[in-house]
This record gives C-alpha cells, structure tokens and sequence, in this order.
C-alpha cells in the first residue's frame, strides 16, 4: 500500500535490519527496541491490524505465527519471550500494518498493560 511505512520495508525502499523473510512474511528489528531482542513480524500483503485479520488467507496467518516460533528458536530465546500485536489507538498502534512484536533477552513484567 502506497505511504505505508511497513509496505515501504518490505519492498526495500527503507532500509531495515531484517532477520528473516519468505514470500509471505517479513521480519526486521525494531528501531527502538523495548528489549534485548524486539524484532517485529509482518504480513507482506497490507493488513492495518488483527482486526482485519479476515482480509489474509488462513496460510498468510499462519506463516507469520510459524515465522514468529522460527525466530524466537533462532535467536535461542530459551528462557521465553512474549509476542505482542498492538490493534488500534487505545493499544497504541503506531504503524497500522499489521505487526507481532517479539520481545526477549529480559524477564518481562509480570502485568502486560
Ligand atoms: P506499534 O506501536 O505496535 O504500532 O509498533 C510500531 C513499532 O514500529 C515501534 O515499536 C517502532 C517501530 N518502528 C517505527 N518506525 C520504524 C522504522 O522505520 N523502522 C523500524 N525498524 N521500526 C520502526
């Protein structure tokens, strides 16, 4: 999508430390990371969140949950991580292409919000 930040890395006009990529998904480290390891996993095809989850097809869904566990195991986050997708202004989403934060590398705070 025109003007999407995200679409904009995926395509390579912004460069982005990337971590993993198939045809379906792209995976990069976050600008401004919240943690030891915070890389962000997005659909290729343009989504605005979780909440327009309908519009992917169940193996675009999935590919982004596999990729996620993939680069959780290649990073050796043994100890866990947490995954975070933020949906909409009162979650704080900043950039609405959807995106699973993986955070790890720390103990997380026990509350989530
Ligand atoms: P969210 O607030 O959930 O929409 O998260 C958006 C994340 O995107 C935020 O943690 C910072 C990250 N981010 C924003 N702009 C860029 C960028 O140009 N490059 C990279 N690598 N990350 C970005």
């Amino acid at each position: 999508m025109e003007n999407c930040l995200f679409c904009k890395i995926v395509n390579g006009d912004i460069p982005s430390d990337k971590v993993y990529e198939d045809d379906r998904v792209f995976a990069f480290r976050d600008i401004n990371p919240q943690a030891p390891f915070h890389v962000l996993v997005v659909p290729k095809k343009h989504v605005a969140s979780v909440a327009e989850i309908d519009k992917l097809e169940d193996s675009e869904v999935a590919a982004c949950l596999r990729a996620v566990a993939k680069i959780a195991a290649d990073a050796s986050l043994s100890g866990g991580f947490r995954v975070i997708s933020n949906c909409g202004p009162d979650a704080c989403q900043s950039v609405p292409h959807l995106h699973f934060h993986i955070l790890g590398g720390r103990q997380m705070a026990d509350k989530m919000a």
